[in-house]
């Protein structure tokens, strides 16, 4: 069995590359293969075809063969959101794991996660950091961090800088000037786009807090070719105190090939008064795809003294919901 992979620009069906070649399996047992693509089939418009090779002696064979949850993951040089072999534990990567102890145990490679078990351990389990799943690397999506002016924005009434505190991480823009405040981001092609996502405050670090809701923020959306706004959320003036992320989902007369979001204040006190600032604006895709990010680690349940009771239940991720 050979598993190959084409370009789009591949003219024949010569140029299909080989990637791995499969033997029969000795049993029937289904086997898992991990194939790492290389860069050759890394592009635009790939296929991939697997094939059996024609029996090379007269005889010939009689077989059959099934394929079953075929999966691509853009996982081959994606820098690790977390990696940690705990020689030594990295102490950012882990909140919390009761009941064990780190330690070379259990055959393992240097330390490993140790959980003796035993009575009255009620809770044995790892948690890790918080890592922010959506920032699905390689994928497309858009995003701005403010961290130099961007092109092809229209920014009224803001600086750059941390004023009002690290947003979301460097500079933000932050509004306190006189006159107009608004932000509006470039037309963009919003029709594969299903959020908007951004990091605000106002009043946050050494900027003037909101008085009223005449201080309120309002997000809003427009289509070229069409004059109306598309109010999408107003940010209450006391409700930002320490920098959140804002997210608003986008109706569909919004997801257009040229729409621009914009934020723009009501009214303020003037220079330096009712002060806000933004970071980290990004469009998110209209739905994440299902298998996205790969979770890889090795566990041994069978180094205790009394089997029976090793037993471990699941790797779950609790998602902080800002949706
Ligand atoms: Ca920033």
């Amino acid at each position: 069995m050979v598993s190959y992979c084409l370009s789009a620009n591949a003219n024949t069906s010569d140029d299909w590359i080989t990637l791995e070649k499969i033997r029969a399996p000795t049993n029937s047992s289904t086997v898992i293969h991990l194939v790492p693509l290389p860069h050759s089939c890394r592009s635009e418009a790939v296929r991939l075809r697997w094939s059996q090779e024609t029996p090379h002696g007269p005889e010939g064979y009689e077989s059959c063969w099934g394929l079953d949850n075929v999966l691509l993951v853009n996982s081959a040089h994606r820098v690790p959101l977390i990696e940690d072999n705990l020689d030594p534990l990295d102490t950012a990567n882990w909140l919390f794991f009761p009941g064990a102890s780190i330690k070379h145990a259990c055959q393992s490679e240097g330390n490993a996660l140790y959980f003796h078990g035993g009575e009255g351990a009620a809770h044995s389990l790892a948690s890790t950091r918080d890592i922010d799943l959506h920032r699905e690397e390689g994928r497309s999506y858009w995003e701005e961090d403010f961290e130099t002016p961007p092109l092809n924005w229209d920014i009224e009434g803001a600086m750059y800088g941390t004023k009002c505190g690290e947003i979301e991480s460097g500079a933000a823009l932050v509004f306190e000037k006189e006159g107009r405040r608004r932000v509006c981001t470039p037309y963009l092609d919003t029709t594969s786009y299903g959020n908007l996502r951004f990091h605000f405050t106002m009043g946050g670090g050494d900027c003037d807090p909101g008085e009223s809701h005449d201080n309120d923020v309002v997000l809003f959306g427009r289509s070229e070719g069409r004059r109306e706004r598309v109010v999408l959320d107003t940010l209450p003036y006391s409700s930002y105190r320490t920098p959140a992320v804002v997210s608003a989902a986008l109706p569909s007369e919004l997801q257009t090939p040229v729409t621009q979001f914009c934020l723009e204040q009501q009214s303020h006190g003037g220079a330096n008064r009712h002060v806000w600032a933004v970071d980290f604006m990004q469009l998110l895709p209209v739905l994440p795809g299902t298998h996205t990010h790969v979770a890889q680690f090795s566990i041994n349940l069978g180094c205790g003294s009394y089997q029976p009771a090793n037993r471990y239940d699941t790797l779950s991720s609790h998602q902080s919901n800002e949706i």
